[in-house]
C-alpha cells in the first residue's frame, strides 16, 4: 500500500467510525436508556492530531502523539448543538480540554480541530480535568476544573499532588479566560461545580473539601460556599449538603457532578458516589433532589446507584467506575447524562425531566441496614399483591 492509499484507509476508517449510528440499548429500567455505542472515544480524536501526514516527515505512517482516552466530559447545549468538553488523555498521561460537536447528542460527534487552549495562572498547571461547563444567570459560560500540580511541600514522593479548582470562562468555548484559583480553606480541592444562579446576590459553589489527593480524610462530602465574585474566587465557609455515609454507596468519597438541573420540584443533582472493594475503589452515580430556594437543603435522596459500570464499561484505565460531569437538557425537557466508564471512553444514557423527577421523589431512601431493606421491599411487595387481587388478570412476573 502506498503512503496515500495508507493516508486514505486511515481517514475513511476514521469517518466510518465517526458516522456510526447509535441505538438505544434493547432494556431500559423506565428510569433512563443506555445507548448501545460509545459515543467518544480516543480513536473519535482526529487522525490530523495524532499522525503527521506529510511523507517526507513521516515516511513510516506512524502515529507521533498518541491519544489515551477520552472521559470525563463537561457539556453545554449552544444553539441546537450538542457540545461536550471532553477530557482528552494523551499517551503522556497529561490531559487536556477539547470540545466535540454533535447533531442530536447520541451520535456522530466531531472534534473541533483545535483542542482549547487554556490560559494558565502564574502557577502553572501540570494537568487539568473533569471541567464542568455552567452558563451563569451573569451571562458567561464558567469552566470550573480540577488543576493538579506537584505538592512542592513533599519534594522527594513523586506522587505527591495538590488538586485545586482553577476557573475559567468565556462566550463561545473557543476563547477562554483564566480566572485565579478558587480559594478555600479545606486542604485541596475537587469536583467543585458553579451554581447557575445567584443565592442572595452571590455566586454559589459546590465543593469536595479533601484532606489528601486521593483521600478526602475525616471530611468530605459535597460541600456549599458563596463568593462574592469569580474574577477573585473566595469560599470563607464551607458547609456540607451531601455527606459520606457508613455502608452505602458513598461511604469512601462523592463529589457533586454536572451543576444541578432546576425543575418545577426543585434542583435534579448527579453525583458520583465510591466505596472500597477487595478489587479497589467502585464508582457509581446516584441522584438527589435539593430545595428550590434553599438549594442547600437536600430534599429527596433516592437511595443506592443511579447507574454503575455494566458489560465492558467496567474495564478500563481504572477499572469499576462511572463518572459524569456532563449533562444536557434540550428544548423538549429530554435529558442527555453524558458519563464515562473507567477513566477511558464517554457514553450517553438518555431520559426525561418527568422520568428523573419521578425516579428522585419515588425511589426509597437507603435505610443503611439490611432490615429497613427488607421491610421496605415487602412495602412494594405487598402492595402489588393487593393489586394483583383486586385485577382479574394475573401479570405477576
Ligand atoms: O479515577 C476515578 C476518578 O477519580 C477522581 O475522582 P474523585 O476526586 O472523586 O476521587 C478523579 O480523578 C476523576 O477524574 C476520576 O475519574
Amino acid at each position: 500500500m502506498s503512503f496515500t492509499q495508507k493516508v486514505e484507509k486511515l481517514c475513511s476508517d476514521y469517518e466510518l467510525l465517526i458516522s456510526l449510528k447509535n441505538a438505544p440499548t434493547a432494556q431500559s429500567n423506565g428510569i433512563y436508556q443506555r445507548w448501545q455505542l460509545p459515543i467518544v472515544t480516543a480513536e473519535h480524536t482526529p487522525v490530523f492530531w495524532r499522525y503527521d501526514l506529510n511523507e517526507a516527515s513521516n515516511p513510516f505512517l506512524q502515529e507521533r502523539i498518541g491519544i489515551n482516552a477520552t472521559f470525563n466530559s463537561g457539556a453545554i447545549y449552544l444553539d441546537g448543538k450538542y457540545l461536550l468538553v471532553v477530557r482528552v488523555e494523551g499517551n503522556d498521561r497529561k490531559s487536556f480540554f477539547a470540545v466535540a460537536q454533535s447533531d442530536n447528542g447520541v451520535d456522530n460527534f466531531r472534534f473541533w480541530d483545535y483542542p482549547v487552549t487554556m490560559p494558565e495562572t502564574d502557577q502553572p498547571d501540570t494537568n487539568v480535568y473533569d471541567m464542568r461547563v455552567v452558563q451563569h444567570a451573569d451571562g458567561y459560560i464558567y469552566g470550573l476544573f480540577c488543576t493538579e500540580r506537584k505538592d512542592l511541600t513533599r519534594p522527594e514522593d513523586l506522587s505527591a499532588a495538590t488538586a485545586q479548582c482553577g476557573i475559567a470562562r468565556t462566550k463561545d468555548l473557543v476563547t477562554w479566560e483564566r480566572l485565579p484559583d478558587l480559594i478555600t480553606y479545606s486542604g485541596q480541592q475537587r469536583n467543585v461545580v458553579l451554581h447557575p444562579e445567584f443565592v442572595d446576590g452571590k455566586y454559589a459553589l459546590y465543593t469536595r473539601p479533601q484532606d489528601g489527593f486521593i483521600s478526602v480524610g475525616a471530611g468530605g462530602g459535597i460541600g456549599w460556599g458563596l463568593c462574592d465574585s469569580m474574577e477573585k474566587a473566595e469560599i470563607k465557609q464551607e458547609t456540607i449538603v451531601d455527606g459520606k455515609a457508613y455502608h452505602t454507596i458513598k461511604e469512601v468519597k462523592n463529589g457533586q457532578g454536572p451543576a444541578p438541573i432546576k425543575t418545577a420540584n426543585g434542583w435534579l443533582h448527579l453525583a458520583h458516589g465510591v466505596r472500597n472493594t477487595a478489587a479497589g475503589l467502585r464508582y457509581v452515580l446516584y441522584v438527589f433532589m435539593t430545595d428550590l430556594v434553599e438549594p442547600w437543603r437536600v430534599t429527596h435522596k433516592p437511595g443506592g446507584h443511579f447507574i454503575a459500570p455494566q458489560g465492558s464499561e467496567r474495564v478500563g484505565d481504572v477499572s469499576n467506575v462511572t463518572f459524569a460531569n456532563g449533562w444536557i437538557v434540550n428544548e423538549n425537557n429530554e435529558v442527555f447524562i453524558y458519563y464515562a466508564s473507567s477513566d477511558t471512553r464517554m457514553h450517553v444514557a438518555t431520559t426525561t425531566i418527568e422520568q428523573l423527577v419521578d425516579y428522585a421523589l419515588n425511589t426509597p431512601e437507603d435505610g443503611l441496614r439490611s432490615a429497613t431493606s427488607v421491610n421496605t421491599l415487602k412495602q412494594l411487595i405487598d402492595k402489588n399483591m393487593a393489586f394483583f387481587s383486586k385485577t382479574a388478570s394475573k401479570t405477576k412476573g
